[in-house]
């Protein structure tokens, strides 16, 4: 048998939607906008470069149904070029591209496989010694342990399984095709090329059991670096795997102690520093897109919150002069009083009070109309968290609406005072 490498890649989620990412004024969007398609080219070019045999995609190579044929074309056109310097696709379908979502299709360059959804399917590389087993997903929920049904393994061949699952439950990921490590293991397989799960994660070592995660992180929650794997092959034994960064757009979070900060200067100075060690640990060259949570206790809580607005373009501003491609998502403030001052401005017996108001319609009111002014003058603050505030006191959630109150007006009354 012949020495060989493939690149393992899953969750592309090509063309998928930026939910909610237009209001958040600043970020790059044509750039997110692009980038698992940008990032999918990536994998085509590394293919290429690096010679690989075949490319296997583990699942959710699309994100559901196309919203036209442009998808699908580009899907086209990126196999081509592969299929051009004799590059084999194997594809298996997920829970986001299941024979039951996607309603369009188009024929694939024969160098494209793709696995059946109704039994586990064998495909072949002769010429490498190469098999692969592995089941589509026919449905979008698919509960059944696929890999208990995929043949014994072949003798003398490679055997690669190919499976979309949530193994034994991974937080974040629907329970789908449920299997475990030591039933991968027990097949006999050489390697296990995972999907799903949006992390890279070697599972096992003998055999590997590969999460390769995402190709591309399109949101808050899927932070750090994304990429596919790429397995070499030599004399029948992985001799090497490598996580190979694809990812043109990445995302962090970043924590900021204002823990003890008096001035606004000191915030200031924490976050440069924080978004300083963050863009030089992780963009590594690429554009780096930042959700700053401020935290901690501190006396200058209430003046932070009453000036949301303004913070959130201060730490823009902050951030741009780190570098030019780092940007800020979103700015949280979790930055409370130093807890003695919380339960000296909401006093006990005035927490007991807010309690009855839900049950208490004339007290509701009478609350909700000694707030209006306050209320009013936080929504036309340009503040992040108005719209918060405003849903609490629409729910009758009057401890938040006070609680905020009171956190606020003080700093207020000393800026009225100086
Ligand atoms: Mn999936």
């Amino acid at each position: 048998m012949s020495d060989f490498r493939f690149l393992h890649a899953a969750d592309i989620h090509l063309d998928s939607p930026l939910q909610g990412l237009a209001r958040y004024d600043g970020v790059p969007l044509e750039e997110v906008r692009g980038a698992t398609r940008a990032a999918f080219d990536g994998l085509v070019s590394l293919a290429l470069t690096e010679r690989v045999d075949f490319i296997v995609l583990a699942g959710d190579l699309f994100d559901g149904d196309w919203k036209d044929m442009g998808t699908g074309l580009y899907f086209a056109r990126a196999m081509g070029r592969l299929a051009k310097a004799g590059i084999s696709a194997f594809v298996l379908a997920g829970n986001h591209d299941a024979a039951s979502v996607l309603t369009k299709a188009l024929p694939w360059p024969e160098s494209v496989k793709v696995f059946g959804s109704r039994r586990p399917e064998t495909l072949s590389l002769p010429e490498l010694g190469v098999v692969l087993h592995g089941q589509s997903f026919a449905t979008q929920h698919v509960y059944d342990d696929l890999a208990s049904r995929y043949p014994p393994l072949e003798p003398g061949a490679f055997n690669i399984g190919v499976l979309h699952t949530a193994l034994g439950g991974a937080e974040g990921h629907a329970p789908y095709a449920p299997s475990s490590v030591a039933a991968l293991q027990a097949k006999g397989y050489d390697y296990w090329a995972l999907g799903h799960v949006h992390d890279f994660q070697r599972v096992s070592e003998r055999p590997l059991v590969v999460f390769p995660g995402n190709l591309q992180g399109r949101n808050i929650r899927e932070t750090g670096p994304k990429g596919a794997v790429l397995v070499e092959v030599q004399g029948r034994e992985v001799a090497d795997v490598q996580f190979m960064p694809l990812d043109v757009v990445r995302w962090s979070r970043v924590r900021v102690d204002c823990t003890g900060a008096s001035s606004l200067d000191s915030v200031h100075a924490a976050v440069r520093q924080r978004l300083s060690e963050a863009h030089g640990r992780e963009a590594e060259g690429r554009p780096l897109i930042v959700r700053v949570e401020l935290e901690g206790e501190a006396e200058i809580a209430g003046a932070l919150r009453d000036r949301a607005g303004l913070l959130r373009a201060e730490v823009q501003s902050l951030a741009a002069a780190v570098a030019p491609d780092l940007w800020l998502e979103k700015l949280n403030l979790h930055v409370h009083p130093p807890r003695a001052t919380t339960s000296e401005a909401l006093p006990d017996d005035l927490l007991a009070l807010l309690a009855e108001a839900p049950d208490d319609p004339d007290l509701a009111a009478s609350i909700a109309e000694d707030l209006r002014a306050f209320l009013n003058a936080r929504s036309s603050a340009e503040d992040g968290e108005s719209g918060e505030l405003s849903a609490a006191a629409a729910g009758g959630d009057w401890v938040t609406v006070l609680r905020t109150a009171a956190e606020t007006l003080p700093a207020r009354l000393r800026v009225r005072e100086s």
